[in-house]
């Protein structure tokens, strides 16, 4: 069904293309499109530093510390000493080109993880050799489960003082999977750490720092010859078991041959069924040049990963499975989009199917729109490297598409497909922002909706009842990233304070007679209107009612309409604080009127002042809007979880066990949740998550009014 026309131009293998040196091109098969992930600060960005200078890309290996490493170029990265944005880099290894993808560890960008692992065909989780198994290390995991992506994990860092890998093996079997198992341990660990044992090859790779990584093979000395078998009986077995083929073979000789293992491991590795351990120092360059050895030899290439899902356009119900073939019409996927001094925003993609070359027309499969491809580019972080063409399977960079964004598909109209879209994270920490200028409110607004394209994570709404505009994403450095790079991008500075609260006032008693006569005499034509009201509480959540019950046309008909906006005006201003009133019954039931003076007007007046009079006489009362949170927390933090909810008036409405965690659920008051996020991830050292989600309405205690009513008159008087 994909199959198409050959490809404009043909394709090589590792072959230079008619263009100088510049460029050259890979088949499928010679592709590795690696996601590296883990905790923060696990040392990704050092180790794809690594493969960079092993590779031959770099002449120097830069460090994170000294802020000049390929990846982590932008300032606000060099200055925290942290990835905040993803890179794209790439490096020919073995005549193969292996695409890296290095996402940012910290909880607030867990997005970009998931962008990363969507477009990959090999997960490596790299795992701290002191600190073990993290929050992060277990969340990125749960992400290759739920894209199936194949898996290695990296315990890195061996060359640090206290580094265990023993220990945090045994935590990963734990925690993770238990069909984890060595390929690579470490020869020694600690400071001075150079080599490591690989029971595949039953050899002591030792590495080479001063040889851009390079490491040579030697025997393995008596003192680890029964942990080096031990390990390899170990995969053995588990390989066998992960086919019929392979069990028959093991049961019959006790052991597989080395062709049987190869090919097990593979298939093993794409079916999830395996997921080898590697041991590594990515600063030293110890283990980095093996691991990508291996990813040659085991790792899929895109012709050979699972297939990416899609539907046609128009069909979401019916999935298509999408095959890496160059040949056939093109289908390309935006994952990031990022922003760039000189060339503004750059898309990145992954080819899915056919080829993709500058000029091309596609069609934008989400929004209908036709885009033509401008100036494609391969990149290593910042530097970036014009080509002329990028293969089905491949990942690259193309200048700003008119209208596609994160998460779209482009295809030729012969294959109107669209492919599964990356599902990113609900927002779970919102700020008001305030212009410190005034008139720069407009370009703060545009200026969020350009870099809301670049980050889907943060999301911005204007709330038109409290006259603010809010913004919502991942965090507190998450929405520091962001204003910062308002500021920095568009020029303009905003502070973030606590939103306000969309409170709403209503009434518990009924007024049998409110009375106002508006009357005016002055010269000429006056002004007269006069209404009785009677004003009654409603249910919850059912709104305002109106009743005309003028008996006699005491207050003409065609000013009854009037009396009615009046009232709804001043429910809108509110009476007591501010805010909106909801869920009252005002029935117009006498009034006067003046042949000659009364006019709408006048009455729309009355209607207004009658209202508040009899509300402020009503028992006013305020509601504020309840969240239902769902809180997910190991079991040790349950408590102080459950009484810190108490604190904030919360209702704990039940909990239930998952897994090794609690899920607690409780409803809270809004204006106790501002920050929540912070609160959370400080008391379970970010092993917590939650979610919340507006529930109802509910009256405000006494003492909380009180403060909230004083605060509105309080303003009112700085106002008038
Ligand atoms: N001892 C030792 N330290 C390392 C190694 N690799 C990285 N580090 C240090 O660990 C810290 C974090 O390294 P990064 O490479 O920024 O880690 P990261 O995983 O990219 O971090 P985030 O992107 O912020 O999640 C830095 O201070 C590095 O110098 C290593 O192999 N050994
Ligand atoms: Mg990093």
């Amino acid at each position: 069904m994909l199959y198409g026309p050959a490809p404009p131009g043909g394709i090589r293998t590792a072959s230079w293309s008619g263009k100088g040196d510049e460029m050259k091109e890979y088949l499928p098969s010679n592709l590795r499109n690696i996601a590296l992930v883990g905790h923060g600060g696990a040392g990704k960005t050092t180790f794809v530093e690594a493969v960079l200078y092993g590779a031959g890309i770099t002449n120097r290996m830069g460090s994170v510390a000294e802020g000049n490493t390929v990846s982590d170029y932008n300032h606000d990265e060099i200055e925290r000493k942290i990835s905040i944005s993803t890179s794209l880099l790439h490096a020919e290894w073995r005549d193969l080109k292996f695409n890296i993808i290095d996402p940012p560890g910290y909880p607030d960008f867990m997005g970009e993880v998931k962008a990363a692992l969507r477009v990959s065909d090999i997960a490596v989780v790299l795992i701290k050799a002191v600190e073990g198994i993290e929050v992060g290390t277990e969340i990125d995991w749960g992400f290759t489960k739920e894209y199936k992506t194949p898996t290695l994990f990296v315990i890195n860092k061996i060359d640090a003082e206290h580094s265990t890998f023993e220990k945090v093996l045994l935590q990963l079997r734990e925690k993770l999977s238990h069909d984890a198992v060595i390929v690579q341990f470490p020869a020694t660990e600690g400071v001075g750490a150079e080599s490591v044992v690989d029971v595949l090859k039953m050899k002591v790779l030792k590495f080479d720092r001063n040889a851009k990584g390079k490491y040579t093979e030697s025997e393995i000395p008596t003192s680890l010859k029964d942990t080096a078998e031990k390990y390899r009986e170990e995969l053995i077995e588990q390989l066998s078991e992960t086919d019929e083929n392979l069990l028959n073979a093991f049961l019959e000789t006790g052991g597989l041959k080395d062709e049987e293992i190869v090919s097990g491991l593979k298939k093993a590795i794409i079916d999830r069924k395996i997921f080898p351990i590697f041991a590594s120092a990515g600063q030293q360059l110890v283990g980095v040049t093996s691991i990508l050895d291996f990813i040659a030899d085991y790792a899929p290439s895109p012709i050979e990963a699972p297939q990416a899902s899609a539907y046609r356009a128009g069909n979401p119900k019916e999935e298509v499975k999408v095959a890496c073939n160059p040949g056939g019409d093109t289908v390309l996927f935006t994952f990031k989009i990022i922003s760039e001094r000189n060339i503004g925003e750059l898309s990145l993609f992954r080819v899915y199917s056919g080829i993709v070359m500058p000029g091309m027309d596609l069609v934008n499969q989400v929004n209908g729109k036709s885009e033509r491809l401008g100036t494609l580019y391969t990149l290593n972080g910042k530097d970036r490297k014009e080509i002329t063409k990028v293969i089905a399977g491949d990942i690259a960079a193309v200048v700003k598409l008119k209208d596609t964004h994160t998460n779209n598909t482009l295809s030729s109209k012969n294959l109107p497909l669209v492919m599964k879209k990356i599902d990113f994270p609900d927002p779970i920490m919102r700020v008001a922002i305030v212009s410190k200028n005034r008139h720069d409110e407009d370009k703060v607004a545009s200026g969020l909706h350009a870099l809301h394209e670049e980050d889907p994570t943060f999301l911005v709404e204007v709330d038109p009842e409290l006259s603010q505009t809010v913004l919502s994403g991942q965090g507190e450095m998450h929405l520091q990233v962001v204003t910062r790079r308002l500021k920095e991008r568009y020029g303009v500075d905003v502070e973030m304070v606590e939103p306000d609260i969309p409170f709403r006032e209503t009434i518990k008693g009924s007024v049998a007679d409110s009375e106002y006569k508006h009357k005016k005499q002055s010269g000429g034509r006056g002004q007269y209107g006069h209404v009785h009201l009677k004003l009654e509480p409603k249910p919850r959540g059912s709104g305002f009612e109106f009743v005309d019950a003028v008996v006699g046309g005491v207050v003409p008909g065609r000013f009854i309409p009037a009396v009615e906006k009046g009232v709804i005006e001043a429910m809108e201003r509110g009476v007591i604080s501010g805010h909106k009133v909801v869920d009252v019954r005002v029935s117009l039931f006498d009034g006067t009127s003046h042949p000659v003076d009364s006019d709408e007007v006048s009455f729309k007046i009355a209607g207004s002042m009658a209202f508040r009079k009899g509300f402020k006489e009503a028992k006013p009362i305020l509601l504020e809007p309840i969240y239902e949170l769902e809180v997910l927390v190991p079991d040790e933090h349950m408590g102080d979880i459950m009484g810190d909810i108490s604190g904030r008036r919360g209702k704990i409405l039940g909990m239930e066990a998952e897994g090794s965690n609690q899920k607690i659920r409780a409803q809270v008051p809004l204006k106790e949740l501002y920050k929540y996020a912070n609160v959370i991830r400080s008391m379970t050292q970010g092993r917590g998550v939650f979610r919340q989600k507006f529930s109802h309405y509910e009256e405000v205690p006494k003492e909380v009014a009180e403060k909230i009513v004083a605060e509105a008159q309080k303003d009112k008087v700085e106002q008038e």
